[in-house]
């Protein structure tokens, strides 16, 4: 490509190229590496004006185009204190006894995790959470933590927005380095939807501490102790923050409702601190834990127990505010709180409203309403990206405590229910859902168990069938991939296992798995993963590598095709993201620091014979043009 440059130079095409003219044009010497991102980079807008990103086809349209506001900030000045400072000088029980000194609740902002994972379908962007980070490292250093990875954004980070999750986990790490992050981790299901090998998530935990990551909320979809060891120990080995979770389920207010008494959860938690973690987390995925019911379960654990306490919650029926403040009265050290604008419904509880509640009581917290608001304006705006991801909103009636299902599942099985046709009959989805958590002998329900309950509510109302029926009828049913899994014990085992006859009716013949998954996996070859991924990708071998293609293989196989076609998209704003650019339109990305591209998009060339359209830009103030196949 040098040579290549060098010829087709006005200068060397003038007959005038002398070694000096090497020497005074060192762009030449730049700009293949250069032009090779910029190239991709263009062909990516171009693809997405002529055909279209998928993603948003057929959605409503979001309504803002220009970036959203942002706070001021000074990047010289030195950043305040924060909880991450606290564990970097004093170690995990350095941190713990700070938490316990605090006579103010603490909260932990979900907005860039678990807030747009329930409401905006995960679609959320790094883009938009780098460009509020220098604020909140500065103006919010009081939370205790930021939840910002795990959980579901792991996947759809690649799968739909085309970014590396790793690379979101150390841009914010950089970008906030006083205020600890925080992940949503599912022991054996690490990231993902089933069961792995333990040497594969022992291997994530390391590689997420590594790149930045502290707090580990660690859960299992069935409270199966057995089954968190792994990746507890793992995180505790690798220096990480290990914060074991009690899902909440059942009704400990309403005494029909025995299974999930509070002796259960008491042994649980004990349990839990035994193993050795350093906080607990009472895990409400469904917004379930009424405030009553909060009062003694918080009163109860802080007696049973010496680790302190975070509370996550879904304000999915919307009164789950009085349930933070029961438990803050109660002396709960941590609660799980969303800004004003990414709040509400299944998403978490407004944090703006919560800071304000608990303002001149004992429980007052540290955080400047001043600040909070900036935060919150600054994500109302960035919300109105995403409004094609926006879903209906589903007021919970008081059915919600009957199906308990997840914040993050309600509003996504209710588009499922629509896709199939059953949007008229999501009231009866609802009650097979509750009577197929009854079926499968009152399980906890949260990703994945979650899923496959949903599955099987769907298959039935598709099929006109009772959750009854399916031990009673003789047709051989076509179970959904998930319902095996988790009734053929992939998932783990429930309290007392799942009942026998329906394992005999869903499995036939096939023999469940009754011992923890992960004894009876081989360990998965990571070398070999290391060697694959990398190629793929085209980037040198690492570990990172390995473990991401083995949690996901298709789906970081698609990434990385992505990647070799259209570089690193995750830096580009939202909007040209989404929906390319408009004639006339600049933009300026930064591909790394200093490198700053300038792309004007001009116009799109008519068709040629052979489908292609030639589209025309300035990058940088130099015409530039590519060729996109227009599929249309
Ligand atoms: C997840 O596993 O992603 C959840 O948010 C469960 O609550
Ligand atoms: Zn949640």
């Amino acid at each position: 490509p040098f040579l290549m440059k060098l010829i087709s130079h006005p200068t060397f095409l003038a007959g005038e190229a002398t070694t000096r003219m090497i020497d005074n044009t060192p762009e030449l010497f730049e700009l293949p590496k250069r032009r090779d991102r910029a190239t991709k980079l263009l062909t990516y807008i171009g693809e997405t004006i002529v055909n279209s990103n998928s993603l948003v086809v057929g959605r409503p349209e979001a309504t803002r185009r220009v970036p959203a506001p942002l706070p001021e900030t000074n990047p010289l000045a030195p950043l305040p204190k924060g909880t991450k400072d606290i564990f970097r000088e004093s170690g995990v029980e350095g941190l713990v006894k700070w938490i316990n000194q605090q006579k103010g609740l603490l909260l932990t902002d979900t907005t860039m995790r678990d807030a747009h994972q329930s409401l905006l379908a995960t679609r959320v962007r790094t883009y938009d959470m780098l460009q509020i980070a220098p604020a909140y490292a500065q103006h919010a250093s009081q939370l205790f933590s930021l939840e910002m990875w795990g959980g579901a954004t792991f996947d759809t980070s690649m799968r739909f927005l085309k970014e590396s999750p790793w690379q979101r986990l150390a841009d914010l790490r950089q970008a906030i380095p006083n205020v600890l992050t925080q992940m949503l981790l599912r022991a054996s299901n690490a990231v993902g939807y089933t069961n792995y090998p333990d040497n594969v998530v022992r291997l994530f935990v390391r590689e997420a501490v590594q790149a930045g990551m502290d707090v580990f909320r660690v859960f299992d979809a069935l409270n199966w102790q057995d089954n968190m060891r792994v990746a507890m120990e793992a995180v505790i080995e690798e220096g990480g923050i290990c914060e074991a979770s009690i899902c909440y389920t059942g009704d400990l207010q309403n005494p029909g409702r025995t299974k999930y008494d509070m002796q259960y959860y008491v042994d649980l938690a004990k349990n839990l601190e035994k193993m050795g973690a350093h906080l607990l987390a009472i895990k409400d995925m469904a917004g379930l834990l009424k405030p009553k019911a909060a009062t003694e379960l918080v009163k109860t654990l802080k007696q049973e127990i010496g680790i302190p306490i975070h509370l996550h919650t879904h304000d999915t029926a919307g009164i789950q505010a009085s349930t933070i403040l029961a438990a803050a009265d109660e002396g709960l050290q941590i609660a799980d709180a969303a800004l004003a604008p990414m709040s509400g419904g299944t998403s978490q509880v407004n944090l703006n409203a919560i800071v304000e509640a608990l303002r001149d009581t004992p429980r007052e917290s540290d955080l400047s309403t001043e600040a909070l608001t900036q935060l919150a304006t600054y994500w109302q705006a960035a919300r109105e990206f995403y409004r094609p991801f926006e879903s209906d909103v589903l007021p919970a009636t008081g059915d919600l405590y009957e199906h308990e299902m997840p914040g993050g599942q309600y509003t996504n099985l209710f588009q499922q229910a629509r896709a199939l046709g059953l949007a008229d009959q999501w009231a009866n989805v609802c009650k097979a859902y509750a009577q197929v958590n009854q079926l499968f002998g009152d399980i906890v329900k949260v990703t994945p168990t979650s899923k496959a309950v949903g599955d099987m509510a769907l298959f039935l109302v598709a099929n006109e069938m009772s959750a009854q029926e399916v031990l009673t009828s003789d047709k051989a049913l076509a179970y959904p991939t998930s319902v095996l899994d988790l009734i053929g014990g992939r998932m783990g085992q429930p309290p007392g296992g799942f009942p026998q006859p329906v394992m005999d009716k869903i499995l036939g013949d096939q023999a469940p798995v009754l011992t923890r998954p992960g004894e009876s996996m081989p360990d998965a070859d990571v070398g070999e993963s290391s060697k694959q991924a990398a190629e793929l990708i085209g980037e040198t071998e690492s570990d990172q590598l390995a473990v991401t293609n083995l949690l996901y293989p298709k789906v970081f196989a698609d990434f990385a095709a992505h990647v070799q076609s259209f570089g690193d998209v995750s830096k580009m704003p939202t909007p040209n993201f989404f929906y390319g650019m408009t004639p006339g339109e600049e933009i300026a990305v930064d591909i790394e620091e200093g490198k700053r591209l300038i792309i004007k998009f001009l116009t799109v060339g008519q068709p040629h014979p052979d489908g292609t359209r030639t589209v025309f830009f300035e990058l940088n103030g130099q015409p530039r043009e590519v060729s996109v196949l227009d599929k249309s």
